[in-house]
């Protein structure tokens, strides 16, 4: 286990892993420049929840895939709801170093179809929630952190479970699969004036976060 494990730093629950500042500043850089160009061809937008209120952070997708909401509930669908077009590429650099990450962990090999981008400005927080609207949950969840530290909460099965405080730093890269992949989980809020880089695609103050799924069997 302890070889397998080589460049973990914390252990968390069984089928969990934080591999602290996995990407160099230079890797987080590039992989940004291309987040960019996702956002030029798929428009960031704040998707209504089912519920009625408006999502507080905006987001958007790459992969065959893309997670969105209106009011007719949460789903993932091939074209962005605005412009009706197929959403861009998944970035090469995230499928590689998905890829390695689940490899490490003992994972095997890692065909993800989907990749959300979250953007949060200053004010962002993200509410208690699971992951539940992909096909099987077998396959894990890789999220890449970029900007400014959010404090996560990870929590249990049910919404009132208890939670475990966690800072999520830029560069850093979380695995969730086995029975940690359908853990409630939140962002509380976020540490402006924490970040080590800037970058265009990311609002002053703000956070970019990188999620990683397989939606379809
Ligand atoms: C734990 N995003 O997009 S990433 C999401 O930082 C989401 O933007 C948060 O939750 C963010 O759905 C958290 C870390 C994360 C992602 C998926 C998980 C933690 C998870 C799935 C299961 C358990
Ligand atoms: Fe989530």
């Amino acid at each position: 286990m302890t070889a397998l494990f080589a460049d973990l730093e914390e252990t968390l629950p069984e089928g969990a892993a934080l591999f602290r500042n996995r990407l160099s500043l230079a890797e987080q850089h590039a992989i940004l420049d291309e987040v960019e160009h996702v956002i030029a061809e798929a428009p960031l937008f704040r998707p209504q929840m089912p519920t009625g209120p408006t999502m507080i952070n905006s987001l958007t997708n790459c992969g065959p895939l893309g997670w969105i909401s209106d009011r007719r509930g949460y789903r993932y669908e091939p074209t962005h709801p605005a412009t009706g077009r197929p959403w861009p590429p998944i970035p090469q650099a995230v499928l590689d170093c998905a890829n390695s990450l689940t490899r490490q962990a003992g994972l095997g090999d890692y065909a993800p179809d989907a990749c959300l981008v979250n953007r949060y400005e200053a004010s962002g927080k993200l509410s208690l929630h699971r992951d539940f609207d992909e096909a099987d949950f077998k396959w894990p969840i890789v999220s890449f952190s970029f900007g400014n530290d959010a404090v996560f909460l990870l929590g249990g099965m049910k919404r009132q479970d208890p939670t475990t405080t966690m800072t999520l730093r830029s560069g850093d890269v979380l695995v969730l699969g086995g029975p940690s992949r359908l853990r409630y989980h939140g962002v509380r809020r976020i540490r402006p004036g924490t970040s080590p880089i800037e970058h265009g695609v990311m609002p002053e103050g703000g956070r970019i976060n990188l999620t990683l799924r397989r939606a379809r069997p």
